[in-house]
């Protein structure tokens, strides 16, 4: 199945949708009725997800410009592109910051959102209604200890979303930011190496966010009409006041 064979269908493309909040979403604008076309480096996850939901699985690597020109290649028609992909790596101060882990996190949320958009933006705005939804994160609002390399990404990914709101006022596209909180996902797993313990110990204590309680306000946003644009949604969980205070730091 190609993404133009069937021109009748809104197309949604998913980046990061081998787990967590893009795994969720894809399951959940697929339910909506969109053709949607998932991308992560996992293939195998992404294969089988497009198997289960009738999608187009493609592998993608956003900090790779080769991968992303052959996971755009044919996708005549996108209606919605849902940046997804990125995360944390470590949790070290300033001071002992790991450049490695810096590089990452800017390659992956930043340039990767960056390049995500720029490959795709002709084809939502050739669509009529197009809709860019960027996962930002808590962490684009405020600094926490420990956490520069992950806070200075979010921040920078969500001023390139919010400059693009500005650049394509009149030009047929909404622009919507999610800022979610704490999301019990591989989120955390991730940024400790692979640490289920210390991921664990994260959300333990209080009730997190899952990823669907994400990917629905992101199904919502997508179904409203043309003329209306949810610009930025903040979206924590209850046990959750900030990205320095939860019902655990007090
Ligand atoms: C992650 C948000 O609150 O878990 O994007 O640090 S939080």
């Amino acid at each position: 199945m190609s993404a133009s064979s069937d021109s009748a269908r809104r197309v949604a493309v998913v980046t990061g949708a081998s787990s967590g909040i893009g795994e969720a979403t894809a399951r959940t604008l697929a339910a909506d009725g969109y053709l949607v076309v998932v991308g992560a480096r996992r293939l195998d996850r992404i294969a089988a997800l497009a198997e289960e939901i009738g999608g187009i699985g493609r592998a993608l690597d956003v900090t790779d410009t080769d991968s992303i020109a052959a996971f755009v290649a044919g996708l005549d028609r996108v209606d919605v592109l849902v940046n997804n992909a990125g995360g944390a790596k470590g949790l070290a101060t300033v001071a002992e910051a790991v450049e490695e882990d810096w590089r990452w996190m800017w390659e992956t949320n930043v340039l990767g959102t960056l390049r995500m958009t720029k490959a795709l933006l002709p084809a939502l705005i050739a669509s009529g209604d197009g809709l860019i939804v960027t996962v930002t994160s808590i962490a684009a609002l405020e600094p926490y200890d420990n956490g520069a390399g992950y806070t200075s990404a979010k921040h920078a990914q969500a001023l390139l979303h919010r400059t693009l709101r500005l650049e394509l006022l009149g030009q047929p596209v909404r622009l919507t930011e999610i800022l979610p909180g704490m999301v019990e996902t591989e989120f955390s797993v991730v940024r400790f190496d692979g640490d289920q313990e210390r991921a664990d110990a994260v959300y333990a204590g209080l009730t997190p966010l899952v990823a669907d309680d994400v990917a629905e306000v992101i199904s919502f946003v997508a179904s409203r009409p043309p003329h209306v644009n949810l610009d930025e949604i903040v979206i924590k969980p209850r046990d959750q006041a900030n990205a320095r205070r939860n019902i655990k730091t007090g």
